[in-house]
């Protein structure tokens, strides 16, 4: 018999890691970690690491013969602004490795006869807003409307939600008996703030960025306006939402997708939530018009009400939790031990 396990793809990435470090504490189901990157010291010994690539079709293969894939967390990605560098690149991992996967998950399903569990991270990226008009009068978003990307990641995230909605509901359509399918779950998330990690690769990077120089004592010059608006929501419950969602049962979750979030903030809210605890932090604005452009299509806000009705959602952490005790002592303990 295979051993039942949870996959986490892109486990060395922010979100993977911080997931990581929760589901060990909380499940007995083994978990195996899949990234291109090694995985950090520290959750090494906790897990199955596997470091690889998540289109290395022997390496998957080679995983399903010995256990049996109960949960897949398909975190690995490539952001919006190293997505735009490389298009293709992006397509290839955010889209065909999505795929692959899901390829992976329906087959699994048909094989133990149970929904293999496929949660997806999904993001703002997802949304275009035409220009700031618009931008300042649909405030909250909802997840059915401006589904109009303008990034490569964003199209990649948009496509990769309907193809996972395709393999939970439509998969094999014409086949003569209904297979097992996957049970598609996906949440749509503001910029995501960490104390342990930075970003890379972002546009939403901005916020993280602002308060982890601050705290070494940088200065920081901003690439967007002091005016721009996005929601942020800081990590732990970012991993919330994701067991939240895990862990919600089926007849709970109307949608394949929802929004979630915590806090909206403008980019000179944010420096000046950062000045509050680091009051000698030097944070400039000069704005790089092409990256501006991108946040400035994202929604000033999200609606997450179909989350909170449904499934109970609710963030622990608004702004002022966040930054007073989640996001500053943590952030200061880390630099003054390094
Ligand atoms: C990015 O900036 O690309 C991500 C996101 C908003 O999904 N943080």
């Amino acid at each position: 018999m295979r051993k039942k396990v949870i996959l986490i793809t892109g486990a060395s990435g922010e979100i993977g890691q911080a997931l990581v470090k929760s589901l060990v504490s909380q499940i007995a189901m083994p978990i195996i970690t899949l990234d291109i990157a090694p995985l950090p010291e520290g959750i090494h010994s906790q897990v199955i690491a596997l470091q690889g690539d998540i289109m290395d079709k022997a390496l998957l293969s080679r995983l399903v013969s010995e256990y049996e894939v109960d949960t897949i967390y398909h975190l690995a990605a490539l952001l919006s602004t190293r997505s735009e560098f490389t298009p293709e690149a992006a397509h290839h991992v955010n889209v065909e490795g999505t795929l692959g996967l899901l390829n992976l998950a329906a087959e699994q399903s048909e094989w133990r006869s149970e929904p293999v569990k496929f949660i997806f991270p999904s993001s703002i990226a997802a949304y275009g807003l035409p220009d700031l008009d618009t931008k300042a009068s649909y405030a909250r978003v909802r997840e059915w409307e401006w589904n109009n990307p303008r990034t490569m990641y964003g199209c990649n995230k948009l496509y990769c939600e309907q193809l996972g909605i395709y393999f939970s509901k439509y998969y094999r359509q014409l086949a003569a008996e209904r297979p097992e399918m996957l049970d598609f779950r996906c949440l749509r998330f503001p910029g995501l703030i960490s104390a342990f990690t930075v970003p890379s690769g972002g546009t939403s990077d901005y916020g993280p960025e602002m308060l982890h120089n601050a705290a070494q004592e940088k200065p920081y010059a901003c690439f967007v306006r002091e005016d721009v608006r996005i929601p942020f929501m800081v990590m732990p419950d970012a991993v919330k939402s994701l067991l939240m969602l895990t862990n919600a049962p089926r007849s709970s979750v109307a949608h394949c997708v929802y929004n979630v979030t915590s806090f909206s903030l403008s980019a000179s809210e944010f420096r000046d939530w950062v000045l509050k605890f680091f009051p000698k932090a030097v944070i400039t604005f000069e704005p790089d018009i092409k990256r501006q452009e991108i946040v400035d299509s994202w929604p000033a806000d999200l609606d997450d009400s179909a989350a909170r009705r449904n499934w109970n959602w609710q963030p622990d952490y608004d702004v002022q939790r966040s930054f007073a005790e989640y996001l500053v002592p943590n952030i200061r303990n880390m630099y003054q031990a390094k």
